[in-house]
């Protein structure tokens, strides 16, 4: 992208990038006036409790400095005013983020203070402007500049309105100076850059890839509205702009998959001053894919809007489905999850109070958004059906195939629980189980293979460690339903050693290893194992994960001799720098799989817990490789590598 479309005249972002900015410690060379003591007692209690403002000062509360800062600008959108934000990240650990909406009003106020300064130094004062209109303001957003401000260690406000350029800078929410008059300026918009303290954040440092998802959901959510992430560390600028919004948002949550209906069904209306936005589409997978927002607000709790757009979905299909002939009389009614098998949805809510409930505060709780958005998606697909036919008729017949198939499962897990397979005591044969019977210090390796496995029980730990070897590839579980899963041997013999159950039945409390590590081949192949297994933790037993049990194993690639001594290193990146550190003639051979390791070596390379390298899976990860599994199982390069990436943060001995 030109960086010129980014109309800002003298480049703030840029100029200010190279400056070293060293912060004067608070009290240390500054005349306190009555009014700076006035501020500093203000924005105190946020700096003594910041977890109150911000949720905490981990990455997440971080994070939040700049989630308030996009949200002002997108609040500034949503009342019609901005059409442009840039966010920056600075090479110096600063972020600035700019806007072209109106401005923050600078005018004085009865105190002598300017409107800007207010915002920026009172607790809650931003909430007082404006006024009106969708602001972003759920959970722990809209909490207000003033936090941000009094959580940085610098902050400077750059204005441009009425023809000029004020700015102001501040020190950990402190005004260094009134607002100032810059001079002339043509240009309308705000600007806000933040060093954040690194007194109240232990790790400052921001996260490219959380920044730029969220704000590429934020331009999907806003259609229209141009972001543009700009790392000063790389080389282009990231542009976000969506005019199809949520359209956009559900071909690219469907992206890769085959679908059902060729174009995202789209229904956009204002009810009583709410405006209700649903997209949705099949896709020819069985995962239920439906994100709910109330203004701008990931709802991952549901809510309202949530029940409003379940309870339209199974009316709309059902009286289509009777009308066209497809369920006859006698037939029962398609149930909701019939309905939702394979559906990608977004549905976007903006209202003016939001009231945010549930654990997270992510649950939309206003009652009467519930009957909006049922009538308002109710209308709206018979409507589309009435007028689309043969996409009807296609998307009926997928929800038909759900029901057969919820039947069937009925009858496999009613088998299943007469013959208690999964929850029989006996373990599989091929489980070679550690002695030690405590689950918090006890290791479950799954390994690629029988003749792996044969290494893998010789040279393992047995007080602690326990094998299951798997053959071959298991079952697919993206691709098939449960009843197919459950009469797969090789998961059957997994889910009896997890000791778990499975379904309704499934209890993480009962998990017999609190450490299941995956082990398979560096190479293709393993990596498809891998996935599969992943995949199937993800689908069937995502407590595993977010417990934080699982991980995978990573067996070196290279063994490099030198003379009489051998090396095992992990990746090219680790072959190439050893090389060159040891010198001289070094011989270099790749690993064809862990069946040619002996038992001892397998040891030393993976499983010993002084040298192994393992890779806790997180539920992004895991769901970022069902999401890619398709694109995998061509075993192209690039998938691939992004399939590494996918997994590859904060390890060692991976480099990509
Ligand atoms: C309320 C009123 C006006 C501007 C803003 C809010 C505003 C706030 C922020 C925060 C970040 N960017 C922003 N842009 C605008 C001005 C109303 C007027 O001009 O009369």
């Amino acid at each position: 992208m030109n960086k010129s479309t980014v109309n800002d005249p003298d480049r703030f972002a840029r100029s200010a990038a190279g400056r070293s900015v060293r912060p004067r410690a608070v009290g240390a060379d500054v005349a306190y006036t009555a009014e700076q003591i006035q501020v500093l007692e203000g924005l105190e209690p946020v700096r003594r409790r910041p977890g109150m403002y911000i949720g905490s000062t981990d990455n997440k509360g971080l994070h939040h400095l700049v989630w308030e800062l996009v949200d002002n600008s997108v609040d500034e959108a949503l009342a019609g005013y901005c059409t442009e934000i840039l966010v920056t990240l600075h090479l110096d650990g600063s972020v600035s983020v700019k806007d072209n909406g109106r401005g923050i009003p600078v005018d004085k106020k009865e105190d002598g203070r300017s409107a800007l300064e207010i915002v920026l130094t009172v607790l809650h004062a931003g909430g007082k402007f404006g006024g009106g209109g969708y602001k972003v303001s759920g959970g722990l957003h809209g909490v207000g500049l003033s936090v941000v401000n009094a959580l940085s260690e610098r902050l400077e406000a750059h204005v441009h309105r009425d023809g000029k350029e004020y700015t102001q800078s501040y020190v950990r929410g402190v005004p260094q100076t009134p607002v100032q008059t810059v001079g002339k300026s043509s240009y309308l918009g705000t600007i806000v850059r933040f060093w954040p303290d690194r007194e109240m954040f232990p790790d400052t440092s921001f996260d490219r890839d959380l920044i730029m998802n969220r704000l590429r959901e934020m331009a999907f959510l806003n259609k229209g509205l141009k972001i543009i992430l700009d790392d000063e560390g790389l080389d282009f600028p990231y542009t976000f702009y969506f005019e199809g919004g949520i359209v956009a948002f559900v071909k690219h949550l469907n992206h890769g998959k085959g679908v059902v209906n060729a174009a995202p069904i789209y229904v956009e209306r204002e009810v009583d001053s709410t405006t209700i936005e649903v997209a949705l589409q099949y896709n020819q997978s069985f995962v239920e894919n439906v994100l709910s927002f109330a203004n701008n607000i990931n709802t991952a709790e549901g809510g309202s809007h949530m029940t409003g757009f379940r309870t339209a979905l199974t009316f709309a299909l059902n009286r289509y489905a009777r009308k066209a002939g497809l369920l006859k009389e006698q037939d029962p009614n398609l149930t909701g999850e019939d309905v939702r098998e394979g559906l990608t949805a977004v549905i976007s809510v903006k209202l003016l109070e939001p009231q945010f409930e549930g654990q997270t505060k992510t649950k939309l709780g206003n009652a009467e958004v519930q009957g909006q958005v049922s009538a308002v998606l109710s209308e709206g697909l018979v409507q589309y059906l009435d007028e689309n036919p043969s996409e009807g008729r296609r998307i009926i017949e997928k929800t038909l195939t759900a029901a057969r198939a919820r039947e069937a499962a009925r009858r496999a897990r009613d088998l299943v629980q007469r013959k208690s397979l999964l929850e029989s005591t006996t373990l599989p044969g091929k489980l070679a189980d550690c002695s030690e019977r405590d689950p918090a210090l006890s290791e479950l390796y799954i390994v690629e293979g029988d003749s792996a496995g044969g290494s893998a029980k010789m040279g393992r730990d047995r007080r602690f460690q326990a094998i299951l070897p798997l053959r071959g590839k298991i079952l697919n579980v993206e691709k098939a339903r449960i009843d197919k899963v459950l009469v797969s041997e090789e998961i059957r013999n997994l889910i009896t050693a997890m000791g778990t159950g499975i379904g309704d039945s499934f209890d993480v409390e009962k998990a017999r290893y609190h450490r299941v590590i995956t082990m398979t081949d560096a190479d293709v192949d393993g990596s498809h194992i891998r996935t599969l297994l992943l995949t199937f933790f993800f689908r069937y037993m995502p407590d595993i994960i977010e417990r934080g049990y699982l991980y995978m194993a990573q067996p070196p690639l290279f063994k490099l001799t030198k003379g009489k001594t051998s090396f095992w290193v992990y990746n090219e990146a680790e072959r190439d720098r050893e090389i060159k550190r040891l010198g001289g003639k070094i011989e270099v051979s790749r690993f064809k799989g862990l069946g040619e390791m002996n038992a001892d070596q397998l040891w030393e390379t993976t499983m010993n817990p002084a040298n192994r390298v393992l890779l806790q899976v997180k539920i992004d990860d895991a769901a970022a490789v069902s999401d890619i599994f398709e694109k995998l199982m061509g075993s192209e390069v690039e998938p691939r590598k992004r399939f590494i990436q996918a997994h590859a943060k904060n390890v060692r001995n991976l480099d990509i």
